[in-house]
């Protein structure tokens, strides 16, 4: 099974996306999957030179960290395979405006900042040459990207009725839980790596003491039932969610257990703390030798670009490029 997802350098790893992405990219991983840190995504926000540079090696080493291995899966950095930018071109040319001008992310984003960049509209397509490049299957993705890979299959199959078969039409695949997490201070809003929130995101490089008092801190609500409720009990809901996503055990059976939100904070404490810390232990040591990782990333390129290549080559000639 061919499965391929990518994550953006844009700032430190927090427990949405190891719950809702990179925790299912490990349990997936196998010579047939590919695994991406893209940096030309980053782009289409503001973002220092340097501090891309650096948080796409910070990124690299954390995947590491949290469990990928380079010898069983592909790991690589986007903007090292020259086809996804080449693919999305050829992608844009199939895609329309009007489907663009729908993506709810891009409206939220642009809403933010006045003369948004071209980049944030055509994302979805970027995103699209990345799946399709690699014949992918199997898309694993929080919720947040149902919407673009939705968009990601319409291209694929519109480039297949117009050009001829080129493209595997792939499949999003969500966690049972926490494929949505929600900042712990506002759980209407889903956690974000782009949005500071001190005390609502719970990074996987935070210190146990951090991961206690934000936690602890999290909102609820006055009327101190355990129950699994998103509509009327958000706030304890995401915190269901998160001790489901690290334990395995549904939310609801594990609102049966508890009678207290005190008692339940408290033991999601320790399931976060025992999970993280040793993460975050690997991560220190692989982060100290910069060389040995970019080898690592380098080598991962070259894997990902033989298979980038033939699709490539395949959609340019279908289109009519000689
Ligand atoms: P940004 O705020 O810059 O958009 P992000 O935190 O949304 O960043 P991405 O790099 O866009 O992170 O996403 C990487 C992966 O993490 C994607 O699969 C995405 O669906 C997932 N993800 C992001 N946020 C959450 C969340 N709050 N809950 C579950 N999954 C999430
Ligand atoms: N848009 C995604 C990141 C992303 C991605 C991909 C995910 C870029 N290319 C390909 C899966 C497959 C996001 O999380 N913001």
């Amino acid at each position: 099974m061919r499965v391929f997802s990518g994550i953006q350098p844009s700032g430190d790893l927090h427990i949405g996306n190891y719950l809702g992405a990179v925790k299912q990219w490990v349990n997936a991983q196998s010579s047939d999957a590919l695994y991406c840190v893209v940096d030309l995504h980053a782009l289409t926000l503001q973002i220092d030179p340097a501090t891309l540079r650096t948080q796409t090696d910070d990124l690299v080493a954390m995947l590491i960290a949290a469990g990928l291995d380079p010898a069983t899966c592909t790991l690589f950095v986007q903007s090292h395979v020259p086809y996804h930018a080449q693919l999305s071109w050829l992608l844009e040319c199939v895609a329309t405006y009007g489907e663009l001008t729908r993506m709810t992310q891009f409206k939220e984003k642009a809403e933010r900042q006045d003369g948004y960049r071209v980049g944030l509209l055509t994302y979805p397509v970027l995103m699209a040459a990345d799946i399709l490049l690699y014949q992918t299957e199997q898309v694993p993705v929080g919720d947040d990207q149902r919407q673009h890979l939705e968009l990601a299959r319409d291209v694929a199959e519109r480039f297949n009725n117009r050009y001829g078969a080129v493209f595997t039409v792939p499949v999003g695949v969500q966690p049972p839980a926490a494929a949505r997490v929600m900042d712990l201070q506002e759980p209407t809003r889903k956690m974000s790596k782009s949005v500071a929130s001190p005390l609502g995101t719970i990074y996987v490089l935070d210190s146990a003491d951090d991961i206690a008092r934000k936690i602890k801190k999290a909102v609820t609500d006055t009327d101190g039932e355990v129950r699994f409720d998103w509509e009327h009990k958000p706030g304890l809901a995401n915190l269901l969610e998160l001790y489901s996503g690290f334990s395995g055990e549904s939310p609801s059976a594990i609102a049966a257990r508890y009678h207290r939100y005190g008692d339940l904070k408290g033991d999601l404490v320790d399931l976060v703390v025992t999970e993280l810390t040793p993460i975050a232990e690997r991560y220190r040591e692989l982060r100290s030798d910069d060389v040995a990782l970019r080898q690592l990333a380098n080598e991962g390129s070259e894997k990902a670009e033989a298979v980038a290549r033939q699709t490539y080559r395949r959609a340019a000639e279908a289109m009519g490029l000689q």
